[in-house]
């Protein structure tokens, strides 16, 4: 058996989902379903998070559902049977024999799915079910009156890392880290941004892993596109190159942010960015504590950021102009630090239960366990005709992001291995090559 877990863990999650919900329940989750790029090939296959965390199904397809009849939880996987014809071409299935060591009562195929849960689903007063993934279960769930989503139990208990989930998570953070780091160290000006992506996901290769979400790799102005996918332009001397990339191991993703002069040494201008953001940075991490209410961490780093572009001149106003109206922080400062200060990690890169700024579900304050990203930058977009920007920080766009453990005992950050005081960055970059 295959699982990044011992099976208690799995059967925890699913009383602590079922502690949560009234007699007569019953809950079921689809996996993700393939999607097909053409003809024969297909896109890469990722299992739906929530069925990695209820049992850690990993085929690409299956059903979880489990119920509380007579007060007793009980569960079951619908799974792929074994078929000698489609196995020649995808491999061996683990089958409807070899799902019973998974943490599961019972198992089933697949085909008896339709079936089964349409003639079960009448005895529970209480239907959850993850609905818009699995057409045959949407289909099923059609004329169910008062379905209710199971995710608003499953988001807060994923929200909260066990033990054993910090410590995959921790692996993906110095994975990535060391992806990162060999990538600065391989840095040379003239080179592609498809080349620094080689380095960085090679190493999540080598490493048994895979991205979490497509690398960002931004060289000059190139960095101040907040979601840069196309990684295709070369980076020249004098520039700076923005990488933002994490990996996926067991299941559980890291999320980094570096940003680096391609020829090993800041500008004057550049500096005085990057410490600025490093600044903002470090104050948002060290407010990563146990009762901190969610919104501090981006009031903070917003005061950072505000208060220094004011002193380097670029906003020509006092902090409390900067920074506008107090709650939604939409002051000029967002002309330049215009996405939220992070968001939590686990699973998923951006992760259930809330996390980004305004989003439902937010909670309110941190809590030992919780995993969440600190990543503050700052863009000068020379493309953009709106703002007005002063010329030696044209085309500047820098962020710096880290995967912070919120613990009693202050915040760790998982990604600590990856370097990013300017000095320990001039001295590794190129220094490969
Ligand atoms: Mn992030």
């Amino acid at each position: 058996m295959d699982l990044p877990f011992e099976t208690s863990e799995y059967y925890d999650r699913q009383e602590m989902l079922f502690s949560q919900l009234p007699s007569s329940s019953i809950v079921i989750i689809p996996t993700n379903e393939r999607k097909t790029r053409s003809n024969d090939v297909g896109y890469p296959f990722r299992p739906n998070s929530y069925m990695l965390y209820l049992c850690g199904w990993k085929e690409d397809e299956g059903f979880f559902m489990a119920h509380n009849r007579n007060g007793t939880l009980e569960s079951k996987l619908f799974v792929p049977p074994r078929d000698t014809s489609k196995e020649i071409w995808e491999g061996i299935r683990i089958g409807v024999e070899g799902a019973e060591s998974w943490p599961v009562d019972t198992t089933s195929s697949v085909e008896n799915f339709e079936s089964e849960i349409t003639q079960m689903i009448g005895q529970f007063e209480n239907v959850y079910a993850i609905l818009g993934i699995s057409e045959e279960l949407d289909k099923i769930c059609n004329d169910i009156e008062g379905l209710s989503d199971p995710r608003t139990f499953l988001d807060p208990m994923r929200r909260v890392k066990s033990k054993v989930e910090i410590k995959h998570m921790q692996e993906a953070a110095t994975i990535a880290s060391n992806a990162h780091k060999l990538a600065m160290e391989n840095s040379t000006p003239g080179m592609g941004e498809w080349e620094i992506q080689s380095y960085v996901e090679g190493h999540f290769m080598r490493s048994k892993s895979t991205w979490s979400f497509p690398s960002i790799v931004g060289g000059g102005s190139n960095a101040t596109i907040l979601h840069y996918k196309a990684n295709d332009c070369t980076i020249i001397s004098g520039d700076l190159v923005l990488v933002d990339a994490g990996c996926e191991i067991n299941g559980y993703a890291s999320d980094i942010t570096r940003t680096w002069p391609i020829n090993g040494r800041f500008t004057e201008a550049q500096k005085e960015i990057y410490e600025l953001v490093l600044k903002a940075e470090k104050a948002g991490i060290d407010a990563c504590r146990v009762g901190t209410p969610w919104s501090a961490m981006h009031r903070v780093v917003s005061e950072v950021i505000a208060q220094g572009l004011i002193d380097l001149g670029i906003l020509e106003c006092g902090l409390d102009e900067a920074l506008g109206d107090e709650v939604k922080l939409d002051g000029p400062f967002r002309d330049f630090f215009m996405h939220g200060t992070g968001h939590f990690l686990g699973l998923d890169v951006h992760d259930v239960g809330g996390g980004r700024q305004g989003d439902p579900g937010n909670p309110d304050s941190l809590e030992p366990g919780m995993v969440l990203t600190i990543e503050p930058g700052l863009y000068f977009a020379d493309w953009r005709g709106d703002i007005e920007i002063p010329a030696k920080y044209s085309g500047i766009g820098i962020r710096i992001e880290d995967d912070i453990l919120v613990t009693e005992d202050g915040p760790v950050v998982l990604s600590s291995s990856c370097p990013k005081e300017i000095d320990e960055i001039e001295s590794i970059v190129g220094s490969g090559v």
